[in-house]
């Protein structure tokens, strides 16, 4: 949060600064809760949450997704074998089905007179052993939408229902050529649903909340969607489960920020980017206004200066006609009331000494902001982007014009320095807030006093997250955009089609010289404050241009930046290497072939991207729409980034993927053989049901390698391209997982592991016998998921927290009873919050007690953690006499993390998760068979 909270924290630190423009400046008045008294909120913190992520890295999902891998072995075989060295085979684990089943250099079927539907069909009942989908689960598939692009292409969303009632979430999406090539199959559709889904429980949160079917670790579940609005700049997806209330799903749909023709109409003036001199514009003759408007509410968009900060437009908050009849307002410079650092060249736009004084640019800044949102509409639009009504764009025509508050808040102290953009799916209005710069109240404030909306950076940013949103999308047309790397690729997209519009029309000028392309050039008064440094910065420059960051070094930033760059994970920064990417791809592809690869990618993209899936996707969109013959250029371009062949991501949630530099092995490079033993590092005993993974399944290329350990601890993994892969991992058989760097040969390459034995987890016997408070099991954090372990994360116990009468909290535990008598050598809790909460919700108190028999309890250890030893694992000092021949091993949990946290208040609402739950993320138990 930026603002009133942290404007502060911001001339302290650099790094908080940098995020300043970018972070949300949410009036702080109470996290507002969600509708609905019977549902539980267990974070309001706006953070994304996703069960399905945390069910797809359970031990128990693995361990089927891999029963299944199993089964379709020779078909998944096969079809590498069809298909090449750059097939991407990536299989959701939850669905078993494709997450991603293509190639990038080329297609999954040949030329077909067939119509686009009759093809996709036609591939599923082929190659039924491949994808997963029964003839039975194809006859379900509804075709919601055949959406073809300015190229052509057929881009198919067909979704699935239970019992009547539509899945959330999963659906087929499939996309074929205007020639009848299958291109893709995407969207991990569910395999084997049910006739019928069980009964809401719950009542609706919400009078719009409509029921909807979701997809758990434990199948299919009835539930509850709602788009919620708590606040002015907030709007949510929610799904919350209808039987228990718990919060399923949320998808934060606002992203923060932070032309001009002569003829008759309805006249304003404007300039292209930035102050300069006003010249005319017409804003009825493309369509933006009718030409009889009385206010700024047309097509495009509708503008209005929403000074009072409700989020609604009063009468007077409208923009009428000037005196004489036009929408001429001349823009007025507070340069000499204000004094340095306004300039001309980036003038003030109002006094924040004088309350009020900014309405003297009221009408211009309106009138402005219409005509930025109307010029890139068209551009958009236009041939090679192609953001059109069938894309999903924003007109009035279809109830879909942007709604465009200018001066978000202006009379009510408190909106400063921002900017957003929330969209929700096709047909309904997304809001843009556009906040005026410089908080009167703080002395410190680095910027300049201007209105955002006159920053045609900024507009065109928050304008493309439309863009971006109403592309990547599931089968049901929800943005997928969640998740850190997403969400990067979210914000980096909103820079680069900003630039490459405003460079492309000349409104800003780019020479060879790097260092030249600063978002929020103007408010930030030429200082990076909103990025750390300029878009143009290729790999290697130096300072002063391309200074960097301590946390990434000099220069432009590559893919092994990620996560780093501020110091932290956060999208705004990590977008960045993204955004230089797609800059260096327009320097070596040209403009506007690179506008085509870019869109059509985004149309292409599977779920919640990776970097390397939307790398994958532009290489896609090449073999489209160009023939592949970018093919070369792109990859060396994403190499020098280190989104190489060998890069890797275990997901789109990875904050610390690996890079790589290496070009695509050639065409027929001899495979080799991975072959090892996977032990304990303790009593060096084979472990088996261990699954050994190759790369993480975002980079696509290797996203079906895979075995899983025999009896004797052995595993082979055939069909393996030589090269360095940074990020082979070892999950499940009872181990915690590992993951680590494996260097391929031709011929067979001896990979050994040796692992940490878990004997709490339920790969390795244990199971729960007695436990008390709520079970969350459906969610993946139930009592028996406390010893997961997954090189993903995830997993982990949550149960609810109760304060009493005395307000003392209920104790809550879990009693395992391991597979086999142990020998203790230690035990080790790592405290984290889990299952989407926040960290107040972690546990502090804990207590374990061991048992040989279930009867007789010896206390083991005591816990009592800090902020500081969460997500690590931490050993307790252990009893004498409680460490031999244990059989039972109890976990109590005494209270959490809240009590650190003093800000976040639970009455009259609860502001945190760990008002209402006590999480542990896992609890260890080491030693040898007894
Ligand atoms: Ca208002
Ligand atoms: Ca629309
Ligand atoms: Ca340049
Ligand atoms: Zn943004």
């Amino acid at each position: 949060m930026t603002s009133r909270s942290s404007r502060s924290r911001a001339s302290l630190c650099a790094a908080t600064a940098i995020t300043v423009l970018a972070l949300v400046t949410a009036p702080q008045a109470g996290a507002a809760p969600a509708p609905g008294a019977v549902h539980t909120t267990p974070d309001r913190s706006g953070k994304d949450v996703d069960v399905r992520d945390t069910a797809r890295t359970s031990p128990r999902v693995l361990a089927a997704h891999d029963r299944l891998a199993a089964s379709r072995a020779n078909s998944v075989a096969t079809a590498r074998a069809e298909l090449g060295n750059q097939a991407l085979l990536d299989f959701d684990e939850l669905t078993g089905t494709p997450r991603v089943l293509a190639r990038t250099d080329g297609f999954l079927t040949g030329p077909s007179g067939k119509s686009p539907r009759d093809v996709v069909l036609g591939y599923l009942r082929d190659k039924e052993g491949l994808v997963g989908l029964s003839a039975a689960d194809t006859a379900k598939l509804n075709l919601r939408k055949d959406y073809v692009d300015v190229e052509g292409t057929h881009h198919l969303s067909f979704t699935q229902a239970v019992g009547g009632v539509p899945v959330f979430g999963n659906g087929l999406k499939a996309h074929v050529t205007k020639d009848g090539r299958l291109i893709q199959l995407d969207g991990a559709p569910v395999r084997d649903l049910p006739a019928s889904l069980g009964a809401a429980t719950l009542a609706a949160p919400g009078p719009d909340s409509k029921q909807v079917a979701f997809l758990t670790g434990d199948g299919i579940r009835p539930a509850w969607y709602t788009l919620a609005k708590p606040a002015v700049d907030q709007m949510f997806q929610e799904v919350t489960d209808a039987g228990t209330g718990k919060l399923l799903y949320r998808k934060n749909l606002v992203n923060h920020a932070n032309d001009v023709d002569d003829a008759a109409g309805a006249k304003g003036l404007a300039w292209e980017a930035q102050p300069g001199p006003q010249k005319q514009v017409d804003l009825s003759r493309k369509g933006w206004l009718p030409a009889d408007a009385k206010t700024l509410d047309g097509n495009v968009a509708h503008v209005a200066a929403d000074v009072n900060g409700d989020q609604k437009f009063q009468p007077q908050e409208e923009i009428g006609r000037n005196t004489d009849g036009t929408f001429r307002y001349k823009f007025t410079d507070f340069n000499a009331v204000v004094g340095p650092p306004c300039s001309t060249a980036r003038p003030c736009s109002w006094d924040p000494k004088t309350p009020g004084s900014w309405a003297k640019n009221r009408e211009q800044n309106a009138v402005q902001a219409l005509a930025y949102v109307g010029s890139f509409h068209d551009h958009l639009a236009s041939f090679p982007i192609g953001f059109t009504r069938e894309a999903g764009n924003f007109e009035k025509v279809d109830g879909d014009a942007i709604q465009v508050h200018t001066l978000l808040g202006a009379q009510t102290p408190g909106y400063y320095n921002n900017a957003f953009m929330g969209t929700p799916p096709d047909g309904q209005a997304p809001t843009m807030g556009m906040f005026l710069f410089r908080d009167p109240r703080d002395p410190t404030d680095p910027f300049l006093a201007a209105n955002s909306a006159d920053d045609a950076t900024i507009i065109h940013h928050e304008y493309t997250h439309g863009l971006s949103n109403r592309l990547v999308v599931d089968a049901q047309g929800n943005s997928t955009l969640s998740s850190l790397q997403s969400g990067s690729m979210g914000e980096a997209w909103s820079d680069w089609y900003a630039f490459d519009y405003l460079v492309g029309r000349n409104a800003i000028k780019d020479t060879s010289a790097p260092g030249e392309l600063l978002g929020g050039d103007y408010v930030s008064n030429g200082v990076p404050l909103a990025r750390t440094q300029p878009l143009d910065c290729p790999v290697g420059a130096g300072a002063p241009q391309c200074p960097g960051t301590p946390g990434a070094g000099p220069g432009g930033y590559t893919y092994g930046d990620l996560g780093r760059i501020i110091g932290f994970p956060e999208v705004h920064a990590d977008g960045e290497i993204w955004a230089s990417t797609l800059w260096d791809l327009r320097s070596a592809l040209g403009v506007q072939l690179t506008r085509a690869l870019v869109t059509r990618a985004m149309e292409l993209s599977p779920a919640a991207p990776s970097f390397l899936d939307m790398r994958n996707a532009i290489l896609q969109a090449d073999t489209v729409i160009n023939g592949g013959r970018a093919h070369a250029k792109l990859w060396k371009a994403f190499a020098a980034r280190g989104m190489g062949y060998f890069a890797a991501s275990i997901t789109g949630a990875d904050t610390a993927p690996a890079e790589d530099f290496s070009n695509p092995p050639p065409a027929g490079t001899p495979t080799g053989t991975v072959t090892g033993k996977v032990t304990d590092s303790e009593s060096g005993t084979p472990i088996a049901d261990v699954a050994i993974r190759f790369s993480g399944h975002d980079s696509g290329f290797a996203g079906s390698l895979s075995a899983v350990t025999d009896a004797a601890g052995g595993y082979t993994i055939p069909g393996v391209l030589p090269g360095t892969y940074p990020k082979v991992y070892a999950s499940g058989g009872g181990a915690d997982s590992e993951t680590r760097a494996v260097s391929v040969r031709s011929g067979t390459t001896k990979v050994d592991w040796a692992l940490r034995f878990n004997w709490a987890s339920r790969d390795a016997g244990a199971g729960v016998t007695a436990f008390n408070g709520e079970d969350f099991t459906p969610y993946g954090c139930g009592p028996g998921d406390l010893a997961a372990s997954s090189a993903l994360g995830g997993g982990g116990w949550s149960t609810d927290k109760v304060v009493g009468p005395d307000g003392k909290i209920e104790t809550r535990f879990v009693t395992l009873k391991l597979g086999k008598p142990v020998n203790v050598s230690a035990i080790e809790i790592d405290p984290a919050n889990v299952c989407g909460d926040d960290p107040p919700a972690a546990a502090k108190d804990v207590t374990v007690e061991t048992s040989v028999d279930g009867t007789t309890w010896v206390k083991a250890g005591t816990g009592d953690f800090k902020p500081a030893d969460l997500n690590k694992l931490t050993a307790l000092q252990l009893a004498p006499g409680s460490a031999t021949g244990v059989r039972f091993v109890r976990l109590t949990v005494s209270s959490n993390q809240l009590s650190f946290y003093p800000d976040r208040p639970c009455s009259p609402q609860p502001t945190t998760a760990g008002c209402l739950y006590m999480d542990v993320q896992k609890l260890a138990v080491r030693g040898a068979a007894a």
